[in-house]
């Protein structure tokens, strides 16, 4: 039964323990009569019977479907978030996210808001403006496996009608650390605004989106997601001059050359 002031009887928050799942486990509170999360690793603990908490690995599909027993719809944050070997990424991501949409087949949940990543188009040079119908240029292994999860959330649309908004987060970090990060950076507070648009939004089909706050110089056009109501509130400008007075990274250097900055170098794994 949905709460009569809330959107959503229960939402499932996977990867509640990561830096973002600490955020929007508090955040959704507000979008859900119950809110449960869900990591590998542990979290803190539950505050009462609107807050569950399931330690649960992506990997295990019986673990998950039972995840989305009684969910109304699904935050996917969980799983490896930055570059590594392949069998890593196969079992946290890839396998993960399929259990994800298979266990929302299952239990009837019609929407999912799944956190891809700016990773998917690492590969455009910086001096590029991106939007969501540009080819993908995926910069390493888990931007391949975001870029599977938006391509099985486009399949899980047109098969079973099950809606997604793909969020190609930029840096998403309480401040920006870096010059890249001021072109990249999503402030938490504008994280928010964006995932509750995503919760609420109608008919969004299957929709991409980069997360990234209004900062000076941007890489990215959103011109393909303005039906969300996305209105980004912050800025890295904030955080310009003290970025600037550190070091620079050398012209070519990865960090100056492409969107996806030091993960287009990262690897090879295992030789
Ligand atoms: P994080 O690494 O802090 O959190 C990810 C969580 O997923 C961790 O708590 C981890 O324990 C959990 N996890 C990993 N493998 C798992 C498995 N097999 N089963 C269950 N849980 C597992 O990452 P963060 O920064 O919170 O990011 C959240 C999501 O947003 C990730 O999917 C990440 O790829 C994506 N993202 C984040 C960005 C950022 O700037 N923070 C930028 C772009 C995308
Ligand atoms: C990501 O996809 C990562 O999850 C995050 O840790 C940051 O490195 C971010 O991209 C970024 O591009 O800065």
């Amino acid at each position: 039964m949905t709460s009569p002031q809330k959107p959503f009887n229960r939402i499932l928050l996977t990867g509640a323990a990561g830096g973002l799942g600490q955020i929007l486990r508090e955040t959704l509170q507000a979008h859900a009569a119950i809110v449960r999360s869900s990591d590998i690793s542990p979290m803190t603990p539950s505050r009462g019977a609107h807050d569950e908490v399931i330690n649960c690995n992506l990997a295990d599909k019986a673990g998950v479907h039972a995840l989305a027993k009684d969910v109304d719809v699904i935050v996917h944050l969980g799983g490896i978030s930055v570059e590594r070997a392949f069998e890593e990424i196969l079992e946290a991501n890839i396998r993960g996210t399929f259990h994800v949409y298979e266990a929302a087949r299952k239990h009837g949940i019609r929407r999912v808001v799944f956190a891809s990543s700016n990773h998917v188009t690492g590969f455009y040079s910086q001096d590029v403006e991106v939007d969501a119908h540009a080819p993908r240029r995926p910069d390493g292994y888990y931007a391949l496996s975001k870029s599977y999860g938006e391509d099985l959330a486009a399949f899980y649309f047109h098969r079973y009608g099950i809606e997604t908004v793909s969020l190609r987060i930029g840096s998403s970090f309480p401040q920006p650390h870096n010059l890249r990060m001021l072109a990249t950076w999503l402030s938490h507070a504008d994280l928010g605004r964006l995932v509750e648009r995503a919760l609420l939004a109608s008919d969004v089909g299957h929709s991409v989106i980069y997360g990234v706050s209004a900062n000076r110089d941007r890489w990215w056009n959103n011109r393909h997601a303005e039906h969300l109501g996305f209105v980004a509130q912050d800025s890295s400008e904030a955080f310009r001059a003290q970025i600037e007075s550190q070091p620079r990274p050398a012209a070519d250097a990865p960090d100056s050359l492409f969107q996806g900055g030091a993960f287009t170098a990262a690897g090879p794994f295992g030789d």
